[in-house]
């Protein structure tokens, strides 16, 4: 099902600085303008947020927000220059949720539904719904947004998530 906007998101999040650029609010402002010279325009940013990491864990607090991007790419390409982004500013892949100076996930591509595989995204990203640093700035820049698959308002998306995720307008 192709969502009646069309439109791309992705999800940037960060929560150790970067050497030069500073702290990961600055590092993923750096990255938004990383992806600019690669042809990924941003549309629209959200806001800022200050998010506890999930899982609970003694790691730094996220800094999260959400982008609406566009771009000419299909969307394996889009996710090959998000990692070619990330590994620009020295992402490190050690073990899954490690803390990292940067994230970048493709969440929304134009309502697009696919199972992905080798070098392809999974559509919509399959934990977007449980993530409270995903939904919330997904709201504020799409408050008409509906889950690609299940067609759920995003409010109500919002709504359904446990109490327990703490996040935090900057
Ligand atoms: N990203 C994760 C795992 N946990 N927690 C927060 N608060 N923000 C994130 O961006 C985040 C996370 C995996 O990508
Ligand atoms: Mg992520
Ligand atoms: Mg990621």
């Amino acid at each position: 099902m192709t969502s009646p906007s069309g439109k791309i998101y992705i999800g940037l999040g960060g929560n150790l600085p970067h050497p030069h650029h500073g702290s990961p609010r600055l590092t993923l402002e750096a990255a938004l303008l990383a992806l600019g010279r690669r042809g990924i325009r941003l549309v629209r940013l959200s806001p800022w947020y200050r998010t506890a990491p999930i899982p609970v864990s003694d790691q730094p607090w996220f800094v999260n927000a959400v982008a609406e991007i566009e771009t000419e790419l299909p969307p394996e390409r889009l996710l090959a220059e998000l990692h070619a982004v990330e590994a620009e500013f020295g992402r490190v892949r050690s073990v899954p949720n490690a803390a990292r100076r940067i994230d970048l996930d493709l969440l929304d591509f134009r309502g697009e539904v696919a199972p992905g595989g080798p070098g392809r995204p999974i559509l919509p990203h399959p934990r977007l719904a449980e993530r409270a640093f995903v939904l919330q700035p997904l709201a504020d820049l799409a408050p008409q947004w509906r889950h690609p698959v299940t067609g759920t308002p995003i409010q109500a998306l919002v709504a359904a998530l446990p109490r327990d995720q703490i996040i935090k307008r900057l």
